[in-house]
């Protein structure tokens, strides 16, 4: 699969604001796979400073882990990187770059890696099971209020106003009665989550 990290807007509480966007969409892809699988990445950088792909909770070797200068060098503009990902654990995980997140992450780069299990009885039955992306951002312009020449406001953390589910100010969930659903939450507002397996604090 691939994914192309660039420049688009989103309607935000009435007000369309720039954001970056794993191919066009906040939250990114969704990558649904098996637990046990291996899939090829290919990531093209279409936003204007260098970047790489962080799987968030995978075990993966570190030339796929996306750390620059550890594993592999920054994807630069214009550029792509191919990611070997294993899944060998089950659980709702989440990408971003490991380059500027207070950048190109606030802005809106993230997505998932929903990792069902091999043995399907490990979790409780359920009707359905729903991801939900916990995001803030700011929405007192129109424009995106960091710079992409360096850390204006926070390194590796979070610095918004307006809380975000699955990308809108109000979320809503449409059941039936007696419906049993799994909520798992990927956010990369804190980058705790519930309902996923990870073992590394950032
Ligand atoms: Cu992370």
């Amino acid at each position: 699969m691939s994914s192309r990290p660039s420049w688009s807007k989103q309607l935000v509480a009435g007000k369309w604001i720039r954001r970056l966007a794993y191919n066009g969409f906040v939250p990114g892809p969704i990558i649904k796979v098996k637990q046990g699988s291996t899939i090829k990445l290919v990531l093209k950088n279409e936003t204007e400073i260098p970047t790489t792909l962080h799987p968030h909770g995978l075990r993966v070797d570190d030339k796929n882990d996306g750390v620059p200068g550890v594993g592999q060098e920054p994807i630069k503009t214009a550029a792509s990187h191919t990611y070997t990902m294993r899944f060998p654990d089950s659980g709702m995980m989440w990408y971003h770059p490991h380059i500027r997140e207070d950048y190109g992450q606030d802005a809106g780069m993230y997505g998932g890696f929903w990792v069902e299990p091999k043995d399907s009885t490990v979790l409780n039955a359920v009707h359905r099971e729903v991801p939900l992306f916990l995001d803030d951002i700011i929405t007192s312009g129109t424009d995106a209020i960091y710079s992409a020449a360096m850390a204006t406001h926070t390194l590796m953390g979070r610095f918004g106003t307006t809380m975000l589910i699955n990308g809108a100010t109000v979320y809503n969930l449409t059941v039936k009665q007696g419906e049993v659903v799994r909520s798992s939450s990927s956010t990369p507002l804190t980058c705790v989550r519930s309902g996923s397996r990870s073992q590394e604090p950032n």
